[in-house]
């Protein structure tokens, strides 16, 4: 009970200390340096998973190690509350989206509270309160000043049923709506896109900015750019000297290897009016059915090639002819929707090449190359084409042969053959969509005027609150009374809202802005604040956010970057991302079922299912509700109590890789910290049997050298680990440390203080994963030491220095509020040195020796004795 209330205590003190002790909004600290956590804001589902622990536990320990180090530090939390589900929710249980957001907003803020996350309450913020989307408008419009907010008309994944426009993850492999099981189709259709493409270089460039990202986001983030270098080249429809087709090729110098050109589907020559007056009414029917196909079955995971020859041919810039063909290999919307086809050196035209059976022309040598006459009958074509090196030189290449692939680009260049480009994989960001539940884009659209932005002066756009969800497309295209306005610029006409809401992507782009600064009512945020406190220096996540989050997000920093907003030109500095959280899995043999744990007898093997009887299988997979698997936060906070279930997250693997559950694990991190209480209240019972009757005894010397010894390497290895985020490992040297210390003598113990000293930093480095335990015996060692004073004459005679390094300000009665402890050089370093000498792994003799010399004379000194 005296636990209980303690911790109640601790609470109270620790809520009130996150607001004092992180800055207030306004102020930036002078004195102190800053240092941001940041881990990525949930959208409020209705509860937290274990993977939102994992994530928040994180953060919280380097933000609680960075404000005992000094730092000013930043650790905000928010809600990323827009989006589909409680529009769902809203269909299914008549609630409003409004109502039913807030109230899991309300009941996970209080599973993060229970967790005891030391977050800078005071920046909350939500990105659905209009309070935080004025200004995701007011960054719209600025967008759209710049040229970088357009609308165009695009081809969409189009529900029918539910009438509303879907992202791709949201279309299935059979090209199904996830939701109403409707065959998608695909739409034209005017859509609000942002302007990425326009950034593509410095998304890129500026990768090599980020030496803390992982070599593998930074080449996923590529990949998405998809940059490559050049050349565009003309082909001549042989039948009208002016049609040309222009092809993006990375190879220009496989020109001689040109067998076909192929195009798209949609390629604009297919409608051409030379094209098709050269046509047969045969040909133009096949050609249009073949089209509908490819289309039909463009939707996703086409497997099978299909092409046709167009009975054209096409002249290339060195003058051959060659088939004009089209193939769904090619896309429409890369390059120029055309590809000169290179069978012997390009893997898919070799398959097309293969299946229309057009020549194949090798051009480039082969080391290893015998046969430089390749025909389609070959057997081992493919692994002769396309698995052995090249020498660098042509071959088959008229006046080229022999020549190297550099002189000929130059030379092809400056005959005019190709012009050299880039060509970027990425798409500009389509933001439209056709929900309610999303920030309303500030658009007014005036038969006169055409697209108006709202005026400043009037943002937010609010969105409807009272609304009746039919659960058929976008609400409020059926909302005349908010639908329809008047036109800013001409005032008088009859001017319709923009209906489309924005991606809530867009939101999250520039959220950790707004926690500088959440309360600013006059602009989106200042920018002396947002000068002080960026670049994020820590973002903690989820690796399924490594590409278009951070990309989106890196491409609104730049955009506010060009606008002198901000200083920087890159948001977050180092990204950790989390692994997945996984536990045991079971599923009926039969039935396959998952099943609940508390339906399968486990101690069996193998298990059997209670509800059937059946055998169970048993896997190790992600936690996720429709498994069966999942654990729920709360009711582990109930059984261990938060600090358990923090340590044990961090515990048990480090940060990057999947942590599997297992109840030994959290049972051993439970006994660990009873440990510690143990050793503190072992101490004061101790100390207080000591004091009455024994006279001090004569300590050891080598025992306190060595208790010094410990706590200094604790204190480095800890502060390194949390530095390098290797949480596990600064716990298994906590372990470490608290064991030694369990061993000491009882005479040292007793009246030594570096004993009691070390306890203090013992707590001191638990403080950022087990703050609730490390306050409690804080309290413990504080309230004994007043009491009895101790070691107060003792501690204040002694130098300061080495006191508030090693074991905390005395009285400060806030163990979150004491500084980080700085290990001591002098104590690091041992006197002597513990030789273990084995052979055949087995350890034959362990040989003290001083640990000032060197290696070689350690293993010379063994042999002579
Ligand atoms: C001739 C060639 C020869 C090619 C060769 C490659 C190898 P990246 O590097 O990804 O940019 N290509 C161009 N446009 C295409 C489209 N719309 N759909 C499908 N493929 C297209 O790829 C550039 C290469 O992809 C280009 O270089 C072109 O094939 C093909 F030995 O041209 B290449
Ligand atoms: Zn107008």
């Amino acid at each position: 009970l005296v636990k209980l209330n303690l911790i109640k205590r601790c609470y109270s003190t620790l809520n009130h200390q996150s607001i004092n002790g992180s800055s207030k909004i306004s102020d930036i600290s002078q004195s102190k340096a800053k240092y941001y956590a940041l881990s990525q804001f949930p959208y409020p589902s209705g509860a937290l998973h274990m993977g939102h622990v994992r994530v928040y536990t994180m953060s919280d320990c380097i933000g609680r190690f960075k404000r005992m180090q000094g730092y000013d530090v930043i650790h905000p939390m928010g809600w990323d509350s827009f989006g589909l589900p409680a529009e769902n929710a809203a269909i299914q249980k008549q609630i409003s989206p409004h109502v039913w957001t807030q109230s899991n907003i309300n009941s996970m803020k209080d599973q993060l509270i229970r967790l005891n996350l030391e977050f800078d309450w005071h920046r909350e913020i939500s990105t659905c309160s209009d309070q935080y989307y004025k200004w995701t408008q007011q960054l719209f419009i600025k967008l759209y000043q710049q040229g970088l907010a357009y609308r165009k008309l695009a081809t969409v994944n189009w529900d029918p049923i539910d009438m509303t426009v879907l992202a791709n993850e949201q279309v299935d492999a059979q090209g199904r709506s996830w939701r109403s099981n409707a065959i998608v189709e695909k739409k034209d259709m005017s859509q609000w896109f942002f302007k990425i493409t326009s950034m593509a270089d410095r998304l890129h460039d500026d990768l090599d900015l980020l030496p803390g990202w992982s070599d593998e986001i930074k080449s996923m983030q590529k990949e998405w750019i998809g940059r490559s270098k050049g050349h565009y080249l003309d082909f001549i429809l042989n039948t009208s000297k002016n049609s040309k087709i222009s092809v993006f090729t990375t190879r220009i110098e496989t020109l001689y290897g040109v067998t076909f050109l192929a195009i798209s589907s949609k390629h604009p020559i297919l409608k051409d009016k030379d094209f098709l007056m050269n046509t047969t009414n045969e040909k133009k029917l096949e050609i249009s059915n073949f089209i509908q196909m490819v289309e039909s079955n463009q939707l996703r995971n086409i497997d099978e090639l299909c092409a046709i020859d167009t009975g054209h041919l096409v002249q290339s810039p060195n003058a051959n002819l060659v088939r004009l063909i089209i193939s769904s290999t090619v896309l429409s919307d890369y390059g120029t929707g055309a590809v000169m086809g290179v069978p012997a050196h390009n893997k898919q035209d070799y398959l097309v090449a293969k299946k229309l059976s057009l020549p194949i022309v090798q051009v480039l040598e082969r080391q290893s190359s015998v046969n430089n006459n390749i025909t389609s009958s070959s057997n081992s074509i493919e692994s002769e084409c396309f698995d052995s090196e090249l020498t660098g030189k042509l071959i088959q290449s008229g006046n080229y042969s022999q020549w190297n692939i550099n002189d000929v680009i130059d030379d092809f260049e400056r005959k005019g053959w190709g012009k050299p480009t880039i060509s970027y994989r990425i798409r500009d960001w389509l933001i439209s969509r056709q929900r309610y539940w999303g920030t309303p884009i500030p658009i007014i659209h005036c038969p006169t005027c055409g697209t108006v932005p709202v005026p400043e002066n009037e943002l937010p756009v609010l969105l409807p609150i009272e609304v009746q969800f039919t659960g058929k497309g976008n609400i409020l295209n059926d909302l005349s009374g908010w639908k329809q306005c008047k036109c800013p610029i001409c005032l008088n006409n009859n001017a319709q809202r923009e209906t489309d809401t924005m991606d809530t992507f867009v939101d999250s782009s520039w959220y950790y802005l707004r926690f500088l600064d959440n309360q600013n009512q006059n602009e989106i945020f200042s920018s002396t604040l947002a000068n002080n406190y960026m670049p994020v220096d820590i973002y903690v996540g989820g690796i399924e956010h490594a590409i278009l989050h951070l990309l989106y997000s890196r491409f609104i920093t730049k955009f506010l970057y060009d606008q002198s907003l901000i200083s920087h030109k890159e948001p977050f500095k180092v990204l950790l991302t989390q692994g997945l959280v996984k536990s045991p899995t079971y599923r009926d043999q039969y039935t396959l079922k998952p099943l609940h744990p508390s339906d399968v007898l486990t101690d069996q093997k193998p298990p059997i299912s209670k509800l059937t009887g059946n055998p169970v299988n048993v896997t190790i997979e992600k936690m996720s509700k429709s498994k069966l698997n999942g654990l729920d936060p709360s009711e582990m906070i109930d059984k261990y109590g938060s600090d358990t279930l923090k340590v044990y997250i961090l515990f048990k693997a480090p940060p990057e890789n999947s942590l599997e559950w297992d109840n030994d694990g959290i049972d051993g991190c439970k006994k660990w910290l009873k440990r510690v209480d143990q050793l503190i209240s072992n101490f004061i019972v101790e100390q207080k049997a000591s004091s009455s009757h024994s006279q001090p005894q004569i300590l050891d010397e080598k025992e306190l050298k060595s208790i010094e010894f410990q706590c200094n390497q604790t204190i480095s290895r800890v502060s390194e680990s949390i530095e390098n985020y290797t949480f596990n490992t600064a716990i298994s040297s906590l372990m470490t440390l608290s064991n030694f210390l369990q061993k000491v003598s009882d005479n040292t113990k007793c009246h030594s203080i570096e004993y009691f000293k070390s306890l203090r930093t013992l707590l001191l480095l638990l403080t950022p994963f087990a703050p609730i335990t490390a306050q409690y015996n804080w309290d413990q060692l504080v309230r004994f030491n007043n009491d009895n004073q101790l070691y107060s004459t003792q501690l204040n005679s002694i130098n300061l220095n080495d006191i508030k390094t090693t074991s905390g300000d005395l009285n400060e009665p806030i163990i979150t509020k004491q500084n980080w402890p700085k290990s001591i050089e002098k104590y690091q370093q041992r006197e002597n040195l513990l030789l273990v000498v084995q052979f055949n792994a087995k350890t034959r003799a362990v040989i003290e020796l001083p640990s000032n010399i060197s290696e070689k004379t350690q293993i010379e000194q063994f042999v002579r004795n």
